[in-house]
């Protein structure tokens, strides 16, 4: 079958003619729009899938529950993409696990079944309690469940004892209640999936310009003249800012991609929502360059783009002597508004050719040109995700990335910026409205002068250190506001048995998960209502609000009746948990009144504008049609650092990755790094499906990327069984880590790299193994190496 090209040709520059590759047609098309169908289709409810799914991203509608990438600000009818068919589907399936699920299937039975098997259960039901005693979750009252959870809280030495995660998904609502009775209950230890993920942007930013935030808005994109991808796979993972690239691509902007992969969507896209490309089976060159750096090799990449610019600005002072050198470095910029620049350019200097080539895995020219493109380029964007942030070195990477913004005034002007894009479709609120374990002071300074009890100012624990805590026994109570926790963390077998060492474990979710079935002594499942549903309280139909990567704030309603009657709101499951828990104790926050506040979620907004900055006027500005924008400091040039100025980080490159450490380990079999990355068909630790579209796997998820050098070398031929083990450092607990069975896949990728499904490859994770300065695990870059293995069943 042929497929027209319109614009291949228009961009002679391609540095990577088409290759074969294992997915043949453009990313979205008629693939997207077939799979698109076949997952409502399974869903059980097709017409209430159509129904709902035409309400996604409108005003009045609610935020689709997939992803945080912007709404196009003039998006027609029509804003979802295949992803997020899959993401509502899966919510509004008409399977139930019900209490007679529950008597039918003991949880000795339910741990053996796969992740994918628990999630197909359907939509919980009611509140569920597993007594230590019994092997099989028992139905409870929502007031004994309160009740259960307020005894264990009240019951703990100290508040520090207890941990509350938060998965981004929660509203702003619920989860400034949320934040808000941890706190009353005395403790910061807030846990989340952000610590997971862009943490290292949150620290990054926050140590250069003062924000941690990105600094654009849906309208740069539609003026930058180059955009630069980094470690991001959005044909799979925001599929609607593929629409907003094509159309950059189409009117001439430059757009890069920097992967470890040749991802597919990143190469050609075909928009399901224009007609014309469906019907005439075109597609759009999406990047038209695309350099694939080894794994954690972007920071020296960036480091030679900083290089040659500093070349480029001096040979033209040579050759140019006395004239206008502005172009390649803004200088003015920088005397204006940065700090540290010439630590910066004395340790770019320094960095040898020789070190930027070795550490990154690519040439010098692919290099120079990226940075001639940026040169010439007056307005850029820097997109990244878990590529970048899921490093050891991630936060020096990102504050690289900043360097290069920063060394041509790239940040506070139109069409250019840092655009970190987020996972949950409201992780970013999340953190705005302080789900955050290390909160900033000015948060507990306004949180302390609205209420009247004290708002503790110790630090709490990210995600790794509350798995160390239940390790040691130091915490015992785990509530998690959504998410996966044991099966998204790093660890896994620490994980459970972290979990295992707690008095009570309690999940708020709207599906049965693998965190379900990994229980403390004691366990509960309070089933919550879903994005697309209505939610009636008191004072009638509720909406909520989100934030998305571009920081604009805008409401969420469902339209859906409840999946079954006995759901409740999560805020309404929060307030219900701080009234039952503050009631029994004599402190002050016993007299905020946490039900009142869960009937009428106005009253939760009017806390909100009351304590933090930018919410002024919060439920009148809700009401625009599509919401307001946060003001990003940054973006007015304004740097709420320590200096009132941008920062320019000196940090040297690592000494040296994994790849760089002698390709005599190879050989030996104990030289490949290993990144853990989402399918097509999953999103985070829900599956699906067993498909990978856009990378030609069908019917399996224990597969492992590899170079076709590397699978020659090791004597394997692709289809070959490997198992997987971690190799330890020096300085590690010699615990085996290992996964069994995977197939072997040809695939670009650079030699000594490796890549394999997330969840399935957790176990591999040493739980001490986490970025530097912010903590996140480091699950794209693992020291493993490969045995023969056998096909597990
Ligand atoms: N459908 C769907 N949508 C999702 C999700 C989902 O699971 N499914 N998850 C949501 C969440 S929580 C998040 S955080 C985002 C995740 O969005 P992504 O960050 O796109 O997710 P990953 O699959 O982890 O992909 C990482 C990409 O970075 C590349 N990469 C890995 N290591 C490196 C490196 O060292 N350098 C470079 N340059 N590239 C590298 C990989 O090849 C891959 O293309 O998506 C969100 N949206
Ligand atoms: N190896 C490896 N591990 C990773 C990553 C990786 O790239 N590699 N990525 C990390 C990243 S970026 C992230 S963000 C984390 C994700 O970590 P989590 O956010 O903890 O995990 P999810 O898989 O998104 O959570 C899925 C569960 O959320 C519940 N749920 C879904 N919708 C709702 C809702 O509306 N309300 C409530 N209350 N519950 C709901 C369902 O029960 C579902 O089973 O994983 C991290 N783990
Ligand atoms: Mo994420």
């Amino acid at each position: 079958m042929s497929h027209r090209h319109d614009d291949s040709q228009r961009n002679p520059s391609n540095s990577h003619p088409e290759e074969p590759v294992p997915y043949p047609h453009p990313a979205g098309g008629w693939g997207a729009l077939k799979s698109s169908a076949k997952h409502l289709i399974q869903s059980e409810d097709a017409a209430k899938g159509v129904k709902t799914l035409l309400k996604a991203n409108q005003p009045g509608g609610f935020d689709c529950p997939g992803c945080a990438w912007g709404e196009e600000p003039t998006a027609g009818k029509i804003d979802f993409c295949e992803n997020g068919v899959k993401a509502v589907a899966w919510e509004v399936t008409s399977k139930r696990a019900d209490a007679d699920f529950f008597a039918r299937h003991s949880l000795a039975e339910l741990r053996s079944w796969s992740d994918y098997a628990l999630e197909k259960s359907g939509r919980l039901c009611e509140p569920m309690f597993y007594d230590g005693e019994h092997d099989h979750y028992q139905p409870v009252s929502w007031g004994r469940a309160f009740q259960l959870i307020a005894g264990e809280l009240n019951a703990l030495a100290s508040p520090d004892e207890a941990l509350f995660y938060t998965s981004g998904r929660a509203s702003n609502e619920v989860a400034y209640l949320y934040q808000l009775f941890g706190r009353a209950f005395g403790t910061n230890n807030f846990p989340d999936c952000s610590n997971m993920c862009h943490e290292a942007s949150g620290v990054g930013l926050g140590l250069s310009i003062g924000t941690g935030k990105g600094t654009v808005t849906m309208h740069d994109f539609e003026q930058a003249e180059a955009i630069f991808v980094f470690g991001q796979n959005p044909g799979t993972n925001h599929p609607r800012m593929l629409a907003t690239l094509r159309k950059a691509a189409k009117r001439g902007a430059q757009v890069v991609a920097i992967n470890n992969l040749k991802e597919r969507g990143l190469q050609r896209f075909s928009d399901p929502q224009s007609p014309k490309e469906m019907l005439i089976g075109s597609s759009t060159a999406i990047s038209q360059h695309y350099v694939t750096p080894r794994l954690g090799g972007d920071m020296a990449l960036l480091r030679g783009m900083a290089k040659f610019l500093f070349e480029q600005e001096q040979e033209q002072d040579q050759t140019d002597k006395g004239a206008d050198t502005q172009g390649v470095i803004d200088r003015d910029f920088i005397a204006q508004h940065c700090d540290n620049f010439d630590a910066y350019e004395a340790v770019v200097k320094a960095t040898p050719w020789a070190k930027i080539i070795a550490q990154s895995g690519l040439e010098q020219q692919e290099i120079e040109k990226l940075g001639r493109i940026y040169m010439s380029s007056e307005r850029s964007i820097f997109t990244w995700a878990m590529g970048i942030t899921q490093h050891r070195h991630s936060v020096a990477t990102v504050r690289e990335l900043v360097n290069l913004l920063l060394m041509k005034g790239n940040i506070g002007k139109p069409g250019a910026g840092a655009c970190p894009v987020r996972g949950h479709s409201n992780v970013q609120g999340n953190r705005t409205v302080g789900i955050n374990e290390r909160p900033p002071a000015e948060l507990l300074d306004a949180l302390q002068q609205r209420y009247d009890f004290a708002i503790p100012r110790q630090q709490g624990l990210n995600t790794v250190e509350s798995i160390q805590a239940m390790l040691d026994h130091k915490a015992r109570v785990f509530i998690g506001l959504g998410g996966n926790f044991a099966a998204a963390t790093p660890d896994t077998a620490q994980t459970h048995r972290a979990l295992s060492h707690c008095a009570l474990t309690v999940h708020i979710s709207t599906k049965l998960n693998r965190s379900h079935v990994i229980t403390g002594q004691k366990a509960l499942i309070l089933p919550c209502l879903g994005r697309t549903e209505i939610d009636r309280q008191a004072s009638g139909e509720q909406i909520i609000t989100v934030e998305d990567s571009m920081s604009m704030v805008h409401s969420s309603q469902g339209s859906n009746e409840p999946a079954a009657p006995s759901l409740r709101s999560e805020t309404a499951i929060v307030a219900g948990i701080a009234q039952a828990t503050l009631r029994a104790t004599r402190q002050p926050a016993a007299h905020l009144s946490w039900l009142s506040l869960a009937d009428d979620y106005q009253l939760i907004r009017e806390e909100i504008s009351q304590v933090l900055p930018g919410f002024e006027d919060f439920n009148e500005r809700i009401r625009q049609k599509r919401g307001f924008h946060l003001t990003n400091s940054a973006a007015l040039r304004e740097w709420r650092t320590a200096t009132q100025r941008a920062v320019f980080s000196d940090s040297a490159l690592p000494e040296a990755l994994m790849h760089e450490q002698d390709q005599q380990h190879r050989a030996a079999n104990t030289g490949f790094t290993l990144q853990t990355l989402r399918s097509h068909d999953q999103y985070n630790t829900t599956i699906y499906g067993m498909n990978d579209r856009y990378r030609g796997i069908s019917g399996e998820r224990n597969v492992l990327f590899m170079n076709p050098d590397d699978i020659k070398q090791q004597g394997l031929t692709p289809g070959d069984r490997v198992d997987i083990t971690t190799v330890n450092q020096p300085d590690s607990d010699n615990r085996l880590r290992q996964v069994k069975g995977f197939k072997v896949v040809e695939f670009q990728i650079p030699r000594g790299c490796l890549a394999a499904y997330y969840p399935e490859t957790n176990p591999l994770v040493p739980l001490d193994s986490v970025a530097e300065g912010c903590g996140t695990p480091t699950y794209k870059s693992i020291a493993v190496q490969l045995t023969p293995g056998i096909r597990q069943e």
